[in-house]
């Protein structure tokens, strides 16, 4: 088994910084040693067959991104990176493990929609890859079938407030599934907009001529979000079920979750990049190139963009420092305007639903450390640490210590990423969400279970190098 010591870096975690050593034997973490220590004359110093030279860099865990969608079937297409393309895109970004959603729908078993995403998964995938179930048929077979997710490593389903027909459950669904996450300690991760509202306001919309993209965000007005998350937030709370909810975009949804977590209550909350540096007066500002008004169509995601004059990206970004909310993720859900968001021209209603970001998620949050919106320890807890205790996979991802997977980045906080789709872009997309975002930051090195996977400009891993990882419970139950 290959040794690697990473020397002369500072080590980030969730709790603290320190000059420290890392070693790493095989796919595992060895040890973390006093600075200089192998090199001082210890018997390992013979055995090390990889020194890694980390001076003036920060060496952090690998990032762990939960809200992926990878080849999802959505609005008449499917979202355009598959396990292979979206999970090097992860890699080169500094992410090492993903927690993609596999889908059952209405008539469907749950072990077969399971099934089918560990197909498209196995052997394809560049890092580590779990799964969260989306069920979007709550009958009495899916509810069965949940009980044995647990063993499949499966230990959170997904439910959807919004998308009637497609994803939706009714209240009656929600709460018999929510007395299933109670009873077995599932953690029930929910899509909090009201979907049935939601659609009767497109619909209105769209019959007065108002079809552009931007409309996208004014149908799925936050009011929509506060609302579904109260909901969530008391069915929960009268099953007893653990709840986590995605995709946090209204200031209002983060004060339900405020409120609910101060009397006491077990719900948590993500945000993603979007909801942090993105407007809703920027899209429909964008005209920039062929597109016209329909380059809007480049940041439809649900829930939608919010207003800045509202103030919602400020309230993600504090939230995050008060823990109000725990964690960011991309829901990374990517289209190419060719062919897919273009399905939507004349109608914002088609306009698949989805934004790439796995590959900036890290680089991203990072510049909000530079920019003082985060300190350098929260950065590593909201982007590694907190995804693994809250979904099962703390101890061997998360965390640099002695046992632990050897996943980790070499992060150069001298170094600089220029986001755009002709420069770092490794995602399949035709377009960049991020097109000219600066980084005062640049992922040097990533180590995934102890090889070394991206190296500068040098991709080094291979399809296959990922594993599926069964995961336990979520730390965060009580
Ligand atoms: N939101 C998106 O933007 N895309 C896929 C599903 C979702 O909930
Ligand atoms: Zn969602
Ligand atoms: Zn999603």
């Amino acid at each position: 088994m290959a040794t690697t010591l990473i020397t002369g870096g500072t080590v980030v975690t969730s709790t603290g910084r320190t000059q420290a050593d890392v070693l790493i034997d095989g796919e595992t973490i060895a040890a973390v040693l006093a600075p200089g220590s192998v090199l001082l004359g210890t018997d390992l110093a013979s055995t090390v067959d990889t020194v890694i030279d980390a001076t003036g860099k920060y060496v952090i865990p690998g990032g762990i991104d939960a809200h992926t969608h990878m080849e999802l079937p959505f609005g008449g297409t499917a979202a355009s990176d598959t396990f292979e393309s979206g999970t090097r895109a992860a890699a080169w970004g500094g992410t090492t493990t993903i927690i993609d959603f596999a889908v059952q729908r209405t008539g469907e078993r749950v072990q077969d929609g399971l099934a089918a995403w560990h197909e498209k998964a196995a052997g394809n995938c560049a890092i580590d890859y779990g799964f969260h179930q989306i069920i979007g048929g709550v009958d009495a077979d899916a509810l069965t079938a949940m009980d044995g997710l647990i063993d499949e490593g499966v230990t959170s389903f997904k439910l959807f407030m919004a998308y009637p027909g497609v994803f939706y459950s009714d209240d009656a669904q929600i709460l018999r599934a929510m007395q299933k996450s109670a009873e077995t300690g599932l953690l029930t991760m929910m899509h909090a907009e009201n979907g049935p509202a939601i659609d009767v306001l497109a619909e209105q919309l769209v019959a007065q001529g108002k079809t552009d993209p931007y409309y996208h965000g004014i149908a799925r007005a936050w009011q929509m979000e506060e609302e579904a998350t109260h909901r969530a937030i008391m069915l929960a709370n009268v099953t007893g079920a653990p709840l986590y909810v995605v995709h946090v975009s209204a200031k209002q949804a983060v004060e339900q979750l405020a409120w609910a977590r101060d009397r006491g209550q077990n719900v948590y909350g993500e945000t993603c990049p979007q909801y942090l540096y993105l407007s809703l007066e920027e899209q429909l500002g964008a005209r920039g190139d062929e597109w016209g008004a329909f380059e809007g169509a480049k940041w439809v995601c649900s829930t939608p963009l919010r207003s800045r004059a509202e103030g919602h990206q400020d309230a993600m970004w504090q939230a995050l420092r008060t823990n109000d909310l725990q964690m960011v993720s991309t829901d990374h859900c990517p289209f190419c305007m060719k062919g897919q968001k273009e399905l939507g021209v004349g109608d914002f209603r088609k306009i698949p639903n989805g934004i790439g970001s796995i590959e900036h998620r890290m680089d991203l949050m990072y510049q909000g450390v530079v920019t003082g919106e985060l300190t350098l320890e929260r950065w590593v807890e909201l982007t590694s640490t907190t995804p693994a205790r809250m979904f099962g996979l703390y101890g061997r991802k998360g965390v640099i210590a002695p046992g632990a997977d050897g996943d980790i980045v070499i992060y150069d906080p001298n170094g600089h990423t220029s986001i755009g789709v002709d420069k770092t872009h490794h995602m399949n997309m035709d377009y960049s969400a991020w097109e000219g975002y600066e980084i005062d930051g640049h992922v040097d090195t990533v180590i995934s279970r102890g090889k070394v996977v991206v190296d500068g400009d040098q991709y080094l891993g291979a399809k296959g190098d990922g594993r599926y990882v069964k995961r336990g419970l979520s730390q965060y139950l009580i």
